[in-house]
């Protein structure tokens, strides 16, 4: 995709190839679920070439499952992915009308991208460490986090478990080894090789995954994670999801060049680009990089390419810098009607099956809202106590934050 030049500037600013008011014409993927076979586990970085410079798929255009990399999976397992993604896309539609209507401050959506979490998390084990970034909220689903929890850290109300420390969305959670989400986008991705490095170490059998966002991947951060992750041969599975935007900024202006898989290759990594919106391909790599890793083999580097359906966050307009049919364009389609339609086409689900599935979920999420509330929301508080900007982060608290909780008590009772 060329990029057009932003500026008249001597130097060379890319912009996107379509703007609001244009046609997006995306180039059309000739990808087949059969072009690909799937390497042994132990195969070096090199092996892994064509699978960096392709796309992996098991759905084809018409949602038939087919390929090396089609695996067994139980249809059991295949609704029970098609319902979280239902969860996460009808919980993020609630969750930005509590945003509009006051009731909570900030809100991301995971729009088009459900698959990702969702279908990677369920690939892994429960021991495993989740180093996400706030677009793999529907990981939490996945390990059973309660719902009413997930709303009270949104709102940041008394029952928030980090107490509003944290911006919406930016979710931890200690039991589901899901680690809190950093504000400061890429630090995960480092961490999470020290994490499995640390799971090396002591013998366990532990993978940890991650995720980086296609923008986020030119900070240093992400070459940090690849070249540690490369030397030590971490069990580690770092994902670059390309969803072709940061904000307004276009996928050209993160990198020149058309294909983040490649860049692992270098690094010693085996590299792998998939589609992202089919939940059969990455369930199947992510379960091949598991087992990689768990086999002592090390680390495997992921582009999943996909496309942000949604606005960034409740902050952003996308009509300002994209055509507003775009997501419409994106040859990937959407991921929650390809696994419908896959089910269907093999005779394990229908349309009125899908039906209640959404009043069911309709009603799971209001039931949740209705129970979260209760615990106080942003137009109508109650609120929680600013002392908790002072608890639970020091074991002893510093002489100089004491101060500062004197001098606020001594305004806040006058
Ligand atoms: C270190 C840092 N720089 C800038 C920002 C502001 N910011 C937040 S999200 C974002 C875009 C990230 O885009 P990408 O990595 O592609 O992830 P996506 O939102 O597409 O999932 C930016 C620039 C930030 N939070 N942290
Ligand atoms: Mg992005």
């Amino acid at each position: 995709m060329a990029g057009k030049d932003a500026t008249n500037s001597p130097i060379h600013i890319p912009s996107a190839p379509f703007r609001p008011g244009d046609t997006s014409t995306f180039e059309q993927w000739t990808a087949k679920p059969t072009d690909h076979s799937m390497p042994a586990i132990n195969c070096s970085a090199e092996e892994t070439a064509e699978h960096a410079a392709g796309l992996i798929r098991v759905l084809s255009d018409d949602n038939i499952a087919s390929g090396d990399w089609n695996r067994d999976i139980s249809a059991e397992d295949l609704r029970l992915g098609l319902e979280h993604m239902v969860r996460l896309r009808i919980f993020d539609d609630r969750m930005m009308k509590m945003q509009r209507t006051g009731k909570l401050s900030f809100y991301m959506r995971s729009l088009g991208e459900e698959a990702v979490a969702i279908a990677q998390t369920m690939a892994l084990e429960n021991q495993d460490w989740i180093f996400p970034s706030y677009r793999q909220p529907g990981a939490q689903f996945v390990r059973g986090r309660d719902m009413v929890s997930m709303i009270c850290h949104c709102i940041g109300n008394e029952e928030d478990n980090v107490k509003g420390r944290q911006m919406p969305v930016h979710y931890t959670w200690k039991e589901g080894r899901f680690i809190s989400i950093s504000s400061p986008v890429g630090t995960q991705f480092s961490q999470a090789v020290g994490v499995g490095l640390a799971s090396q170490y002591k013998g366990l059998d532990e993978v940890t995954i991650s995720w980086i966002g296609d923008g986020s991947s030119s900070q240093g951060d992400y070459h940090y994670a690849l070249n540690f992750a490369g030397v030590f041969k971490a069990p580690v599975i770092l994902n670059t999801v390309n969803n072709q935007w940061a904000i307004s900024s276009h996928v050209n202006i993160a990198t020149a060049g058309k294909n983040f898989a490649i860049r692992g290759i270098p690094y010693d990594l085996p590299s792998l680009r998939v589609d992202g919106n089919d939940f059969l391909a990455l369930y199947s790599v992510t379960k091949w990089a598991r087992d990689r890793a768990a086999a002592g083999f090390g680390a495997t580097h992921i582009e999943v390419l996909t496309y942000r359906a949604g606005a960034h966050s409740s902050s952003d307009d996308p009509t300002r810098y994209r055509p507003q049919d775009e997501a419409q364009c994106w040859p990937g389609g959407d991921p929650i009607e390809r696994l419908k339609s896959h089910l269907i086409e093999i005779g394990e689900w229908s349309d009125e099956q899908h039906d209640s599935l959404e009043e069911k979920i309709d009603s799971e999420v209001m039931n949740a809202y209705k129970e979260a509330v209760k615990f106080g929301d942003l137009a109508n508080g109650p609120y929680p106590s600013s002392d908790h900007i002072f608890t639970e982060v020091y074991e002893t608290v510093p002489w100089h934050l004491e101060e500062q909780r004197k001098e606020m008590k001594r305004w806040r009772d006058a």
